[in-house]
Formats: C-alpha cells, structure tokens, sequence
C-alpha cells in the first residue's frame, strides 16, 4: 500500500486566520518523516485572498472553497483509482466537500464523522453562513447547488451511511435533519460508558451492513476544549487523547479504511503548539498503526 499525503490550506470555509498553517505546521514538527520515502504527495491549491469576490451572508467566501474543493475532489478520486490511500490535512472542514465528492465518484462508501459539529448546515440554517458547517449537508444533496454540485450532480452520501462520533454542539436546523434522516449518532457519554472498542464496532457493524468501504473525518474539536485551543470552535465535553486515539487506532486496523482526514488545526490559535503536538500524535498513530498491521501482514 502507497499513501498519498495530501495538503489542503483553505480557510475561507471559516473566518479566523491561520488553519490554512495547519499542514506546514505538521509537517514543520516532521510529519514527513513518519511516512514511508515512497508516499506521493499534494498541496491543493487555494485562491489568494485578493481573488475571493464571492461574501456572500449566507455562504461566505463561497468562490474560494469552489476553487480548492473542485481540485481535492479531482485529487481524492485519481489516487482512489489508483489504489492508494490518502492521508489529508487541512486546513478548514468545508474540505470535505471535496473529500466526499471525490471518494463518491469511486462508488459507494461509508463516513465515520469525528466531530463536535454535524456540519450539516446549509446556507438557510447556518447560524454563520460558514461553509466548515456546511460539508456533509452539501455532500447529502442539501442547500446550494454550487456545493452540491461539485464533482456531479448526484448526491455524493445517504444519511444511513454516516456515523457521528463525539456529537456535542449542534444547530436546531442540523437537530432537526438528523431526527428526520435518521442519522447514527454516537456521543462522548457512549463512548465513555461503553468503551472505544464497543462503540466502533457498533459503527463499523452499522456502516459494514450497508456499504463495504469507509472514510474517517476527524475534526479537532472532536477533543476537549481545554486540549485544542488551536482550534477555531473548541467545545467542552469532548473526547480525551487517549479515546481519539483508540477510536483512529481501531479505524485503521479495518482493512475497509480508504481514507483519513484530519481538520480545523489553526496554529495561529494555539497555545504553546498545544493542539499541533497533539494533532501530530494522532497522525503518528494513523500512520504506525497501519505500517504495523502492513507489517503483520506480511510476516503471516
Ligand atoms: B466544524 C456552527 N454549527 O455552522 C456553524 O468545525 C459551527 O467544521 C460549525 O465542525 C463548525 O457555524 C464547523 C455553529
Ligand atoms: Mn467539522
Ligand atoms: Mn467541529
Ligand atoms: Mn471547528
């Protein structure tokens, strides 16, 4: 297996400077060295602030995440296609737009969302007109279709193949699609009470009934807010490091993992590279806990 190491420094899903640092950030603490010499690499590019015209209300900076997310979907389905498995840094979450966009166009496949947001907004309910808010409604075919339109017309993800994980800070319009959707939540109390190992099973199991591969999205804001002040919506009552840990280790033991994302590290918000040690320590667990498992592999 190749990874592809994939850069995305957008910010203009969001308004506060400096996550699009969060990739040279990782990569400044040596990131490049956790991956295997043969890993193909990509920076996606992102419009310079003086070409964004677009400032919307309701959808801010909508031409500058068109941009960057057109490209990553173009990016994310090549190295499906070509059998590789990307590692993708951001960066902002309306990303994800992209991301979902490209895995849609090699054919079904499951979400497992890290988060203390459902990012299920959708321009009429957004509470900011953020699209970081925004990805996985766009992604369902929901709100405007300049978002839902990109890498196709169709859909790009059904709501019974999405799990949530970590769910803690959500809008009434985003309440209410997920009670009429029907969507599987799991919050931090499951994951405490129940343990890691169970709740991912019960995702895996979920998302294994219906589809055969899956992506894992994991926001930094997935965590505690007093462990990521470097990131730009931090809620308390998040995950600990050790059960984010837990919950990417078991995701990457599935050998139907296709994908990682990582997102929303600003180290402009970060206090003593905090949040950026701590976002490096989960890369370095995404990607020993796969060389290990290659490894095993190969000595059965
Ligand atoms: B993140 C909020 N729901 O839509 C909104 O960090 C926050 O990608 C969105 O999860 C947070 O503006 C987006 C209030
Ligand atoms: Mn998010
Ligand atoms: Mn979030
Ligand atoms: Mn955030």
């Amino acid at each position: 297996m190749q990874w592809s190491y994939i850069h995305v420094p957008l910010r203009y899903g969001q308004g506060k400077l400096g996550v699009d640092q969060g990739p040279a950030k990782l990569n400044e603490l040596g990131m490049e060295k956790l991956l295997p010499t043969e890993t193909v690499k990509h920076t996606i590019r992102v419009l310079p602030e003086s070409e964004i015209r677009e400032n919307e209300e309701h959808l801010k900076r909508v031409d500058g995440v068109l941009h960057t997310v057109t490209e990553l979907a173009e990016v994310v389905h090549r190295e499906i296609t070509a059998n590789r498995f990307p590692l993708i840094v951001g960066g902002d979450h309306s990303m994800a737009i992209g991301t979902l966009a490209g895995l849609a166009q090699t054919g079904p496949y499951g979400v497992i969302w890290v988060d203390a947001h459902a990012d299920l907004n959708t321009g009429e309910t957004s509470p900011s007109g953020n699209i970081h808010g925004m990805p996985l409604a766009a992604a369902m075919g929901m709100g405007d279709v300049r978002l839902t339109e990109v890498g196709g017309r169709e859909p790009k993800l059904s709501p019974e193949h999405l799990v949530y994980i970590a769910l803690r800070d959500i809008d009434e319009g985003e309440m209410n699609e997920i009670n009429r959707l029907g969507i599987k939540v799991i919050t931090v109390e499951e994951v405490r009470t129940r343990g890691v190992d169970v709740i991912m099973q019960e995702a895996l199991s979920y998302l294994r009934e219906r589809v055969n591969r899956f992506y894992i999205s994991f926001d930094m804001d997935s965590l505690d807010a007093s462990l990521v002040p470097g990131t730009g919506t931090p809620v308390d009552g998040g995950l600990t490091e050790v059960e984010a840990k837990a919950i990417l280790t078991e995701a990457m033991k599935a050998d139907d993992l296709i994908a990682v994302e990582l997102v929303e590290l600003n180290p402009s918000l970060d206090r003593d590279n905090m949040t950026a040690n701590l976002a490096y320590r989960l890369c370095e667990t995404i990607i020993k806990s796969k060389e290990n498992l290659l490894l095993e592999g190969e000595t059965v």
